[in-house]
């Protein structure tokens, strides 16, 4: 069966290009990668056939022998519905945690984004929450990383701030987001920094870069992201007026308590 019309692999797509005209990826900006099952991947390739080992130059090993379709290093968006396989690859982490085989894409020699131990570490600090959990997406969503210029960088008033901007927010991130300081991106310390936010929240903001989500489906892990953005932007549009309304912390909590959310309470007065 041709791999490019996977089911698992039209959506990825669909979601690179949803997400470039969203303009939240601009030039090579931003990566997905995705947890496939061997039983998803099985009927499109010979999963025990590696095309390529790689380095991770990281030990990746709670992931050991997991499939990822992930976006490449250097890659734009904007490209991937046009060359799938130039511009993604499906990998497996080898046995020792450190390697991992290409199985398909990065066709020109290529290889995973560059922001891998940031998507692996919360991969990994997600799946021992929530077994469930399989996408992780990066991106500049545009009012955050503005919110991130315009805002004090704490989890705590950074989630109350969304909270209000939209009634749907607390209902949709209840466990609020977390928020890292300018780091350097890339690196094996914002990926283990990512990952530690990632234990209490599934929205990590990385301060003047953009934003990381995780979730069980590409579909849940699109929509927080697009529900903390659309929040962010109402604040951006809302800054320099004077707010004469706001959400209440009564409304957030009667809010919660109506859709059953398990909400911080301590982000609350
Ligand atoms: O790879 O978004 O954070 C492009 C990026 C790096
Ligand atoms: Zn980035």
């Amino acid at each position: 069966m041709n791999i490019n019309k996977a089911p698992f692999m039209e959506e990825l797509i669909q979601t690179c290009s949803n997400m470039y005209r969203l303009g939240w990826n601009e030039r090579n900006g931003g990566n997905i990668s995705m947890r496939l099952t061997q039983f998803e991947a099985a009927p499109y390739l010979d999963t025990a056939k590696s095309l390529r080992r790689i380095s991770l130059h990281f030990d990746a090993s709670p992931l050991a022998n997991k499939l990822f379709l992930v976006t490449g290093t250097g890659k734009y968006f904007k490209n991937v519905e046009r060359d799938p396989a130039h511009n993604l690859g499906l990998i497996r982490v080898a046995e020792d945690g450190v390697n991992a085989d290409i199985l398909w894409g990065f066709s020109d020699g290529g290889g995973p984004t560059s922001e891998l131990p940031a998507h692996f570490s919360s991969h990994i600090a997600r799946l021992s929450r929530d077994s469930s959990h399989r996408v992780i997406i990066h991106c500049h969503a545009t009012n955050i990383l503005a919110m991130t210029y315009t805002h004090p960088l704490d989890d705590r008033t950074f989630t109350r701030s969304l909270w209000q901007m939209s009634t749907e927010c607390i209902v949709v991130f209840p466990e609020g987001v977390g928020v890292l300081p300018w780091m350097l991106c890339g690196t094996d310390e914002i990926g283990r920094a990512t990952a530690e936010k990632m234990n209490d929240y599934r929205l990590c903001v990385w301060a003047q870069h953009g934003v990381f989500g995780a979730g069980s489906s590409l579909d849940e892990t699109f929509g927080i992201i697009e529900t903390a953005e659309k929040a962010a932007e109402i604040y951006m549009k809302t800054l320099n007026v004077s707010r004469l309304n706001t959400i209440t912390d009564e409304q957030l909590r009667l809010l919660a308590e109506a859709f059953k959310a398990d909400y911080r309470k301590d982000f609350l007065f």
